[in-house]
């Protein structure tokens, strides 16, 4: 069967942990067919992020090009926009119409505190996302105020969603807490998403694979609650199978296929 194709636009991870790189194991790992466009070159490892390089905006739209104009795209995840004018040339495709289920994942700095993104690149794809996954600092920076407990994750996760996306998820995973807990904003009013916290230094691309795993799930089919669910599991899972990697001396990656079939089933 021919697999449902899905779009990541996002950032290159040299380091292979975060941004495109962890998106692409996801749809591979979710038996859908990955395309790429890249926003920005950085130079990483587990340690830190060291140089990041945006890609002129005119790269950015001949790469979106290329990819809209020939696949049927059924979701499209937007990660790292690390200039005004690449979101200005994600945007206008956006507006457009030609990219369909946007999750988008408002990346603004790195776990090693280095500035990722730009607040008003993002604000402008706001209005065109299905589903939004700030984790709380993304979310404090966006609604304008401190997001601290669970119960302010669920009224930015709603305030949020008056702007744009129908659908928000605020991710709580690094809360002190037995649980790691996602506040969640459907049409249906607010819920929580929680999960048993796993002790690992690996958590490297844990917003990355959250966002393109709902991407995922939402070209395989699934409502956007159903996809958000699956994905909590589904990183999850991936954070428990990296749990003793030790790839590099600092925070490593995921395992993206340490996860089995029968989620969901
Ligand atoms: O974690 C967000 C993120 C997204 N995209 C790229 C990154 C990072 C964090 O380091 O490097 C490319």
């Amino acid at each position: 069967m021919t697999p449902p194709v899905v779009l990541t636009i996002a950032g290159s991870d040299s380091g292979g942990g975060s941004g495109i790189q962890a998106d692409l194991r996801v749809f591979a790992a979710l038996r859908t067919h990955g395309t790429s466009v890249v926003t920005a070159v950085t130079a990483q490892n587990t340690r830190a992020v060291n140089d990041v390089y945006p890609l002129p905006g005119n790269v950015v739209a001949v790469q979106l090009n290329a990819i809209v104009d020939d696949y049927r795209v059924a979701a499209t995840k937007i990660g790292m926009l690390a200039s005004a004018e690449v979101a200005a040339a994600v945007s206008a495709k956006a507006r457009a119409g030609a990219l369909p289920n946007i999750v988008l994942d408002p990346v603004l700095e790195s776990s090693t505190g280095r500035r990722l993104g730009v607040v008003t690149a993002i604000e402008r794809l706001l209005p065109y996302a299905t589903v939004a996954t700030p984790n709380r600092e993304e979310a404090s920076a966006l609604v304008g105020w401190q997001v601290t407990s669970p119960a302010d994750m669920a009224g930015a996760a709603g305030q949020l969603a008056a702007g744009g996306p129908k659908y928000v998820v605020v991710t709580g995973g690094d809360l002190a807490g037995e649980e790691a807990v996602d506040a969640v904003w459907t049409e249906a009013g607010a819920r929580f998403l929680r999960y048993p916290r796993i002790v690992s230094r690996n958590t490297h691309g844990t917003g990355c694979s959250f966002s393109a795993a709902i991407a995922a799930r939402l070209a395989l089919g699934d409502s956007p609650p159903d996809a958000m669910v699956f994905a909590k599991e589904y990183v999850a899972r991936a954070i428990t199978g990296a749990r003793h990697w030790q790839l590099g001396s600092g925070g490593g990656p995921l395992d993206q296929f340490g996860w089995d079939l029968s989620i969901g089933a």
